[in-house]
């Protein structure tokens, strides 16, 4: 009895510290939680502004007045929030700031500069030098010495004016051609090409502190009209007119292929001449009749590829041409970061990534899945009727102080077999010759970004560890001799392997135009499999036997 008291006691005690136990941890939890959610209030998520700052650059919006609209509410509110830097939509523009001659009117731009400095953002100026946008009696002008003084008149007191508030100009805007040739402009036309260089130095004379650019469209790639407006402004450097970057538009749509039109490359070269590159009226068109979803989801791809080129390139902005939808110039295509109703689009969360995180070589949209068998690589298998008809596989494979002679190609039951004569030279220093399959799905160049490995199933007769190699259709990469590859060693038997592409990385051929593993696959032209098995000199046969490659999402 007294055992079973002592027992119940010990029992009763063990429950209260039990209980006492759980209830320490409960409310230990309930605290713990709640200081975590209060942390998590305190922490705002980044805005585009916020990862801008981080990053020391500016994420800007071509703005209209619209701040002053009391039924537009989200349009100060998310300007604000989002965007360390405003240019003038059209406020700025020589009709919007001088109705008559010698008549100046700057109060709307005054209202945008105010509400800019009221914000912390920075302004930019848009634009001293347009034949658009021009009051009517510019056009009247017949006379050279008069529309030189007007020209100057009008970029020294709009430079002047705006001294300390701007941060930087487009003193010329759009001056090229799609051809490459100067446009004819009513400035062109009567002052010949020297009025460019005297446009830049007016501006300079009246506020030395801005920051001075060159801003076209159609520009955003490796051009006849971007490489005339490289030379112009290569020139223009040469001869100390004070010029300090380019702007490139990029008014583009969602087919824009970033590594096809080789922006980043542009963005160095114009980089490479000691000029600031800013992107600066970003818009991106929904093209094509894919269902909404698919078209935001490319749209966002765009603008997710177009600002990690031009952070690769350090540029030092990234300008939209506005930012909701509800007020664009093209608002019937849905070009900008932010819906109607202001809500964030895929597009917006693209930005948002790769300012995260640059390397990221696929923003985090909700993109539809991917239909496999359209992106799907070379699939021998596949690809066999087109390969009799001789478009999709050359073989060719040279080195230096060695060669490989292709005896025969075949395809049998999806299996692609080359018969190769390897030979090599005494004395030679180079490591292996190979053969070299190059395939291009039915003459299409696929773009790997978004795939993460890629599966082969390869059998080679003799060799003892192959080369694989993917190279790109960008022109500087393979002037370069830039091209990812990794080492496999083989069995005799036909074996899948599946390679992530990270392991190119390392062991990547790259010259000093080293681009990154990502930028080097997004075109691929050709996936070559060489033999790199032949130690000495001399001559040897051998075959290669290829099942299938497939790139993997
Ligand atoms: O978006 C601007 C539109 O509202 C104006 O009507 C038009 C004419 O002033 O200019 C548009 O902005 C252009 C910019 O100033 C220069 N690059 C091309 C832009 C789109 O046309």
């Amino acid at each position: 009895m007294k055992v079973e008291l002592t027992d119940h006691v010990a029992r009763e005690k063990s429950h209260r510290i039990a209980t006492m136990k759980n209830r320490f941890i409960a409310i230990f939890l309930l605290v713990s939680i709640g200081l975590t959610c209060a942390l998590a209030q305190l922490e705002p998520s980044p805005t585009l502004r916020s990862l801008a700052d981080a990053r020391g650059m500016y994420m800007g919006a071509a703005v209209a007045p619209i701040f002053y609209d009391t039924t537009e509410p989200d349009y100060g509110m998310v300007l604000a929030r989002e965007y360390n830097m405003v240019v003038a939509e059209n406020i700025m523009k020589w009709s919007a700031l001088s109705s008559g001659r010698g008549k100046f009117s700057f109060n709307a731009a005054d209202g945008m500069v105010a509400f800019a400095q009221k914000n912390k953002q920075a302004v930019r100026g848009h634009t001293l030098v347009w034949h658009e946008s021009l009051p009517s009696w510019v056009l009247t002008i017949k006379d050279k010495n008069e529309m030189q003084a007007v020209l100057k008149n009008h970029v020294q007191t709009v430079a002047r004016y705006f001294k300390g508030k701007v941060f930087a100009w487009d003193v010329l805007n759009e001056a090229i051609l799609e051809d490459g040739s100067y446009r004819k402009t009513p400035f062109y036309n009567l002052l010949g090409e020297g009025y460019i260089a005297d446009v830049f130095r007016w501006a300079r004379e009246a506020d030395p502190n801005a920051k001075l650019f060159y801003n076209d469209y159609n520009t955003d790639g490796i051009n006849k009209k971007s490489t005339a407006v490289f030379e112009m402004v290569k020139k223009l450097k040469s001869q100390g007119i004070p010029i300090d970057g380019v702007g490139f538009q990029a008014h583009i749509d969602s087919n824009f292929n970033v590594q096809q039109q080789r922006t980043l490359e542009n963005l160095e070269r114009f980089k490479a001449l000691g000029l600031e590159v800013q992107m600066t009226e970003v818009d991106v068109q929904l093209s094509g009749n894919a269902p909404k979803a698919e078209r935001l989801a490319a749209q966002a791809k765009v603008y997710g590829d177009m600002l990690r080129a031009c952070l690769a390139a350090k540029c030092s902005a990234f300008i939209t041409w506005g930012f909701t939808d509800a007020f664009s110039w093209r608002a019937g295509s849905s070009p900008l970061p932010f819906d109607s109703s202001y809500q964030p689009k895929p597009a917006y969360f693209a930005l948002l990534e790769v300012l995260k995180n640059p390397t990221v070589t696929m923003p985090a949209v909700a993109a539809p899945a991917p239909t496999s068998s359209a992106l799907e690589f070379a699939s021998f298998a596949d690809a066999s009727k087109s390969l009799q008809g001789g478009a999709i596989v050359k073989t060719e494979y040279n080195e230096k102080a060695g060669d490989a002679k292709v005896d025969g190609i075949s395809v049998t039951n999806g299996v692609l077999t080359v018969d190769y004569r390897l030979s090599k030279q005494a004395g030679s220093t180079f490591a292996g010759a190979g053969v070299g399959v190059n395939a291009l799905e039915n003459g299409k160049t696929i773009s790997l970004v978004g795939y993460n490995a890629m599966r082969l199933q390869v059998a080679s007769s003799q060799a003892k560890s192959l080369r694989i190699r993917i190279s790109s259709t960008d022109q500087a990469i393979i002037n370069a001799g830039c091209y990812p590859v990794v080492f496999l060693d083989v069995s005799p038997d036909l074996k899948t392997y599946t390679i992530p592409l990270e392991k190119f990385a390392p062991l990547g051929y790259c010259g000093s135009n080293a681009r990154t593993l990502a930028q080097v696959i997004s075109n691929v032209l050709l996936v070559e499999i060489a033999d790199e098995g032949l130690p000495s000199s001399g001559v040897r046969q051998g075959q290669i036997r290829i099942g299938k490659i497939e790139f993997l999402k």
